[in-house]
């Protein structure tokens, strides 16, 4: 890939970056992108369907069944070069915000350390009644899981859809957003809100906004870089020319 030399002088000489990331960034682990057809079972589901306090009113246990099907998958995965980049990143920048949308934790597995999970994490459940977290569960159980405390059906710790993100992880994203030199989108369609705004918001402070993606997003227009391709491998290649002096 060419990186235009401004670019690369431009991260050299900044000291504040936040990137934000979607599920493309997992896709080379393995693990199936948000608007992949989901494979076999789920096929006949939106994914905006399931992931949603509705679906889980209206049928717990197949939404339950959806993410424990999604916690084996990502079980069986592992961070990929793309990930690890970005912790060679982390290390290069005096502030280093990365800022994801994917639940799988791999970033986190990769040893990624300032991360804000804008959309919860996969692997933690919790009661949908008192909020309590659950240590362990009956994955083989034919009925949802209860809490110990109070009964209530067990869900997923993430985000659904009309559901508000953390507080504390989208102000943390708003400021590192607003506060960086360089933004980093990479692997996401960047459709859903109010990720999605974080990159606009950014350009109003006249950082450099670099986008990294398999395809052309509605950020693509406003971006100053966009570089098409894996992440995997594009990132790769970027970290080694700003980490070499
Ligand atoms: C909220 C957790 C309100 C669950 C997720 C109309 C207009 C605007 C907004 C809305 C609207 N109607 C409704 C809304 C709001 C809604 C929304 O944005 N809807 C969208 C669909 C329009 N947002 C919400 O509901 C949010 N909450 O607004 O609350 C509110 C306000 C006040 C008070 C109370 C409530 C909550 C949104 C969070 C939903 N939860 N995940 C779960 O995962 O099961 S979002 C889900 O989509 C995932 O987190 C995923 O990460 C995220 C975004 O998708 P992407 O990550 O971008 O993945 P995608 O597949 O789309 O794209 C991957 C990209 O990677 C592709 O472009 C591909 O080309 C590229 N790629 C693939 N391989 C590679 C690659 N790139 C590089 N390398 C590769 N190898
Ligand atoms: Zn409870």
């Amino acid at each position: 890939m060419n990186f235009p030399i401004e670019l690369i002088n431009k991260l050299k000489s900044s000291s504040r970056v936040a990137v934000l990331t979607g599920a493309g960034i997992s896709q080379e682990s393995g693990l199936k992108t948000f608007r992949d057809a989901q494979d076999g079972l789920w096929a006949k589901y939106n994914p905006t369907d399931l992931a949603s306090p509705e679906a889980f009113a209206r049928d717990p246990k197949l939404v339950w069944d959806w993410y424990a099907w999604r916690r084996e998958a990502v079980k069986g995965v592992r961070p990929n070069q793309g990930h690890y980049a970005l912790v060679e990143m982390e290390n290069k920048f005096l502030t280093f915000t990365l800022i994801t949308q994917n639940i799988d934790g791999l970033h986190r597995f990769a040893g990624s350390k300032n991360v804000l999970e804008l959309h919860g994490n996969i692997n933690l459940v919790r009661c949908s009644e008192c909020g309590t977290y659950a240590d362990e569960w009956d994955e083989e159980s034919e009925t949802v899981p209860q809490c110990k405390k109070c009964n209530g059906l067990l869900r997923p710790d993430v985000v659904w859809f009309g559901e508000s993100l953390p507080r504390a992880e989208l102000e943390a994203a708003v400021n590192a957003s607003r506060a960086c030199e360089v933004f980093f989108s990479i692997g996401t369609s960047g459709v859903v809100q109010p990720a999605a705004s974080l990159a606009h918001a950014v350009r109003d402070n006249g950082a450099v906004v670099v986008e990294i993606n398999a395809e052309e997003t509605p950020l693509t227009p406003k971006a100053n870089y966009f570089f098409q391709g894996k992440s995997g491998e594009i990132l790769p290649e970027l970290v080694k020319l700003i980490t070499e002096f």
